[in-house]
């Protein structure tokens, strides 16, 4: 049972018939192509919210020079999108924190009273970049949360143990070999601390790395969170996502998690575009009521699908398949 809102409106569509998989791919996928905007060379990685009873979003759109930029998109029905021409030009108080080397991966949550970014910025090496707007037109950006290097900074959509909370990826400068996923916490979302360590990567298709996806979803059960994980193939890197269910209260405390994944590249577009052979969820929307998942995900580093899921049976898959 998701503790969350009613989203009527949420993007759906029924799992086919003779498809017997716990998470579905939407037929039409992928929703957003690689060159949606003129200057835009892929479009993927990207976080969606509701928005005024519509959807927006804060897109990864690689641009024809491939420099990493963040920008807003619109959207009806979540799935016909509109983006912003002109990456997100960020406002704040220090010239220091403003100087933009590239952002990549956002996410974005409803937090107490606004929508707060997190994403991979660019300073001196890759660390956890975080902003907040109410509008979708003028972002704050505050001070990046952590020092180099780190990755796939994801908050939770409320304060736990009256702090606010969020997931990590520390790692290195290049296409990172390892990585677990941390815990931290912050009375005022600048300084962080209290690190706890959450899980590291537990072989197969998550044997070299891992990485919290979506925003983590509160259930009963615990927070549900979808993560991607990273094999190491002849090949090059292998993404899949799977489901883990944290504690609810000491959310570093890991209950579940899936051993096979519920998400890895099958479809020709996620094996084949710029960098082949991922599926990277960054985005999930949820409606209380009926348990619907929607999720958003980066395919192949190029575009955006999108595929669905019931948080009973994710539930329920995620405890008859676990390996902690
Ligand atoms: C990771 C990030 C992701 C990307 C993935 C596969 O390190 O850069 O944005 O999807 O690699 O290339």
């Amino acid at each position: 049972m998701i503790v969350g809102c009613p989203l009527p409106n949420i993007p759906w569509e029924d799992r086919p018939s003779t498809y017997a998989g716990v998470v579905w791919r939407y037929s039409n996928n992928p929703v957003i192509p690689r060159d949606l905007n003129p200057t835009s060379n892929s479009i993927f990685n990207s976080a969606v919210v509701s928005f005024k009873g519509e959807f927006a979003g804060v897109f990864r759109c690689d641009d024809t020079r491939r420099f990493m930029q963040l920008h807003v998109g619109f959207s009806r029905d979540g799935i016909h999108w509109t983006i912003n021409p002109d990456r997100i030009q960020f406002q704040g108080d220090d010239p220091e924190v403003l100087r933009w080397e590239y952002g990549y991966d956002p996410r974005v949550v409803w937090l107490e009273d606004r929508y707060y970014v997190t994403w991979c910025n660019g300073y001196h090496g890759p660390t956890i970049g975080i902003a907040w707007t109410r509008d979708f037109e003028t972002f704050y950006k505050l001070e990046n949360s952590f020092l180099p290097f780190n990755r796939n900074g994801v908050l939770f959509p409320r304060k736990i143990r009256g702090k606010y909370a969020m997931l990590s990826r520390p790692s290195d400068n290049g296409h990172t070999p390892f990585g677990d996923i941390f815990y931290s916490e912050s009375l005022d979302l600048e300084h962080w601390g209290h690190h706890r360590h959450v899980m590291r990567p537990n072989g197969g298709w998550q044997a070299t790395k891992i990485g919290a996806g979506p925003i983590p979803i509160e259930t009963a059960e615990g927070w549900l969170l979808i993560y991607h994980g990273v094999l190491t193939s002849c090949n090059g890197f292998v993404y899949s996502a799977g489901v883990a269910i944290l504690d609810l209260d000491e959310p570093w405390r890991v209950r579940y998690r899936t051993e096979p994944y519920i998400l890895s590249p099958r479809e020709l577009y996620e094996c084949v575009g710029d960098v082949p052979n991922v599926v990277f969820p960054c985005a999930a929307l949820t409606d209380a009521p009926t348990g619907r998942i929607a999720i958003y995900y980066g395919c192949a580093d190029t575009v955006t699908g999108l595929a669905f899921a019931l948080v009973d049976e994710l539930i329920e898959f995620t405890k008859t398949h676990s390996r902690v």
